[in-house]
């Protein structure tokens, strides 16, 4: 296996990317930490991923993971100890996330878009906007529906509280990708609401367990500049294996040039098909500035086509 660093390409106050701080930190890792722009342009991620703009990326040397699901699932195969699935809680675990990372991450994004228009730059707002809903965005439609929102997250907290009522983590006493899931967004709303903590004063269960998630940390970050990180993915060779899939729907064959879109909308990422299985796809690309790289993303949330 590659000996080169864990690098996580993010900045500070992004809530997704604290997801994964949490993961680090449960598996105790040491990693690199380069600081990208929160608004594009970012030549140096791109130059990695081949378009992708969204945050958090993983490198490890010329590895090149998009997307928090393939993140994860790569530090998980990378370092499965001590595990993300205490009690063997794989597959139901990841199923979560569609829930946490879709319409409870839906509602979480309005509140805290909303709290945060007052301060926001006009060029943050006409960038976040239609990235989280649509092209049609309004702040008048933002704004209308923050109440509602509110309630809705109110509802679902409600649920993990009385989750975290007998157990101090999500799946026991050994905290879990579950806890990772959900406390990246109790972390977003802590930040960006201005109500000294009123709001989330209700849950007390998830407040103690808030406490105990955030004592765990992010392992160990190390600074590393964005050209640095470039020199490492031109001097490594991609090190995941090719994986063939027979059954695979799509029917795509290894070396088949191919794209691979956000289903959301976004640049879509081109290459040669690398590897495929029921949870990931990965191409090959030849970058000017990051050399032979293999980008892997997942299949739920990305659409491939044939070029
Ligand atoms: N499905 C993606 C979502 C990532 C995402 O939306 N990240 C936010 C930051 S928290 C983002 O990329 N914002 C725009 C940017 O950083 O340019 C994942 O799980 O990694």
């Amino acid at each position: 296996m590659s000996t080169d660093p864990v690098i996580l390409h993010h900045y500070p106050q992004s809530p997704v990317t604290e997801k994964v701080r949490v993961v680090l930190g449960i598996k105790g890792l040491s990693w690199k930490s380069v600081d990208i722009p929160r608004l594009p342009p970012k030549p140096n991620l791109t130059a990695l991923t081949g378009g992708y703009r969204l945050t958090p990326v993983m490198q490890i040397g010329a590895d090149i993971y998009c997307d928090t699901k393939c993140i994860i699932r790569e530090l998980q195969r990378r370092f499965p100890s001590p595990t993300l699935f205490p009690g063997g809680a794989e597959g139901m675990a990841w199923g979560v996330g569609e829930w946490t990372d879709g319409p409870l991450f839906k509602d979480v994004v309005t509140v805290g878009l909303v709290e945060m228009i007052p301060n926001m730059p006009p060029e943050f707002l006409a960038d976040r906007g239609p990235l989280y809903f649509g092209d049609d965005f309004s702040v008048e439609d933002v704004k209308a529906n923050y109440q509602h929102c509110l309630a809705n997250i109110r509802s679902q907290f409600g649920w993990m509280n009385e989750r975290l009522q007998a157990r101090d983590f999500m799946l026991g006493s050994e905290p879990g990708l579950p806890d990772a899931l959900a406390y990246y967004l109790v972390w977003f709303l802590r930040d960006r609401m201005n109500d000294d903590g009123h709001f989330l004063s209700q849950f007390e269960n998830l407040i103690k367990w808030e406490h105990r998630v955030k004592a765990i940390g992010h392992g160990t970050p190390e600074a590393l500049s964005d050209l640095d990180a470039l020199e490492i993915a031109k001097n490594a060779t991609p090190q995941k294996p090719q994986i063939v899939d027979p059954d695979d729907p799509l029917g795509l064959c290894i070396g088949e040039q191919i794209s691979i879109t956000p289903v959301n909308g976004g640049v879509p990422v081109q290459g040669a098909l690398h590897s495929i299985s029921a949870n990931h796809a990965s191409l090959s690309r030849t970058d000017n500035l990051a050399g032979d790289v293999c980008v892997h993303f997942p299949r739920v949330g990305y659409r491939i086509t044939t070029d």
